[in-house]
């Protein structure tokens, strides 16, 4: 008797907190149970996507911080996550400065803040939508408030946003840490003294592209030397080299010409890795950029996807989701997203959750390089 009304009053509190509880709007659906997906389905207000925007119509250098995005500290509720260039997009206003927002909003807020290329931005952001958005609601958040990246214990939401590990965020980033050793998504200050002791060593005090080269090999080597769990397979094996090319093609003043213009000084580079800001008078890049200095970066010191098997110093070749060095490069890695991690994240999807998976995996394949010509994967059918 005890024991049943101790139960009934467990179950009472359980449905109380659950309904006070509403799934967050920007939480991602992958890997949720069939209850907790009919509950957030329940509080969830679905939205067909938007349409992804097309390639900006005035694509020259413009001022970043003008009179409608001024730089504003962080508030209490505002998300923040691994990614220096959108952190600087919201505490400027290019993107809603709490740090949740539409796909097609941070594609636009990428080309009018830093001049991203419209295709990269376009596959960038669906890619992470559908790794760590809520596709349903059409949001995403570039990060999280609490340092928790597990599933909420509420609803079984992962709240993390652009901080959920594995997914889009991975090892060996030059100014974060990994995952394993605690702190995946913050402003690390011994990596960035990496960062500019390698400056120092081989770009003369400047971040270029062969100071990019040699940081990211050795940042492979320290994490294959140092974590026992190291990954480095798939979309990451792209994101890790696309990555370093970006504060050389996107960080530094697109007023610059000639030799300086690819040379990234160290103010600068603080400015927008650690204080996630423009700095003052910084000017957008003055041409669509994107993972320009990628293949040379690459082929400066080839290397493998694979990961290490649970121990340091075990690194394991793994290329079935793809290899950023092999003939069909960017094909391989899209085809190993669209063939096997997203369709693993949502293993059954009916109703409007298909109907927008299917509408997202459209745009993410029309993102891809123009001249790329991958065989499209349509693991959820058609509509
Ligand atoms: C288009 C949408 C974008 C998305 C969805 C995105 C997402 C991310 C994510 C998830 C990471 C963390 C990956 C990791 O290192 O583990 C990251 C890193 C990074 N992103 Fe973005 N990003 C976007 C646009 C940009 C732009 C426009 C810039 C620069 C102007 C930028 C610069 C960087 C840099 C430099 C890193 C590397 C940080 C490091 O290694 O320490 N991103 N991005
Ligand atoms: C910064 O990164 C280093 C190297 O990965 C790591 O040992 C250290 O614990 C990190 N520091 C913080 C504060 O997370
Ligand atoms: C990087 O800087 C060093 C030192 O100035 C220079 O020798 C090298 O050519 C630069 N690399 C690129 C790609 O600009
Ligand atoms: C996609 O995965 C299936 C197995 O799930 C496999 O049979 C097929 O060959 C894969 N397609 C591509 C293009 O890799
Ligand atoms: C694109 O791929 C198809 C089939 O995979 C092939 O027949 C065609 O020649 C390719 N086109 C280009 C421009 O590479
Ligand atoms: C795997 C994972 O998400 N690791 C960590 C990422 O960073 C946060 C904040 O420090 C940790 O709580 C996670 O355990």
């Amino acid at each position: 008797m005890a024991v049943i009304s101790l139960k009934h009053v467990l179950v009472a509190v359980a449905l109380v907190s659950s309904a006070a509880q509403a799934f967050p709007a920007y939480g991602s659906l992958a890997g949720l149970s069939e209850r907790d997906f009919k509950f957030a389905m329940s509080t969830l207000k679905p939205r067909m996507p938007a349409p992804a925007p097309g390639p900006l119509r005035f694509d020259g250098p413009k001022l970043a911080e003008d009179k409608e995005h001024p730089f504003k500290p962080m508030k209490m509720d505002d998300l923040r996550g691994p990614c220096p260039g959108l952190n600087t997009l919201a505490a400027h206003g290019y993107l809603p400065r709490n740090g949740v927002a539409t796909p097609a909003q941070i594609i636009q807020a990428s080309m009018d803040g830093f001049n991203m290329e419209n295709n990269l931005a376009r596959f960038t952001t669906y890619a992470a939508h559908l790794l760590d958005g809520n596709v349903v609601t059409d949001l995403l958040s570039i990060g999280a408030k609490t340092p928790k990246t597990g599933p909420d214990p509420d609803t079984g939401a992962l709240v993390a946003g652009l901080r959920n590990h594995g997914t889009f965020e991975g090892d060996a980033s030059v100014t974060r840490a990994d995952a394993f050793f605690g702190d995946n998504f913050s402003f690390n200050e011994t990596l960035f003294d990496q960062f500019v002791d390698f400056s120092e060593r081989f770009g003369n005090g400047f971040y270029n592209y062969t100071v990019a080269a040699e940081l990211r090999f050795h940042r492979v080597q320290q994490g294959i030397a140092e974590n026992p769990h190291f990954s480095f397979v798939g979309f990451r094996h792209l994101t890790a080299y696309a990555e370093v090319t970006f504060p050389v093609n996107m960080f530094i003043d697109g007023r610059r010409t000639g030799f300086e213009r690819l040379q990234l000084d160290m103010q600068t580079a603080e400015t927008f890795f650690k204080d996630n800001r423009f700095p003052r008078g910084f000017h957008r890049s003055e041409k669509p950029s994107g993972t320009e200095g990628l293949v040379e970066i690459f082929s400066a010191h080839p290397t493998q996807p694979g990961r290490n098997a649970g121990a340091v110093d075990t690194f394991t070749v793994d290329d079935s989701l793809g290899d950023v060095g092999s003939a069909n490069g960017f094909c391989s890695i899209y085809t190993g997203l669209a063939n096997v991690t997203i369709p693993s994240l949502y293993p059954n999807p009916t109703g409007v959750l298909r109907r927008n998976l299917i509408t997202n995996l459209q745009f993410l394949f029309d993102g891809l390089p123009k001249q790329s010509n991958c065989t499209q994967i349509f693991p959820f059918g058609s509509m």
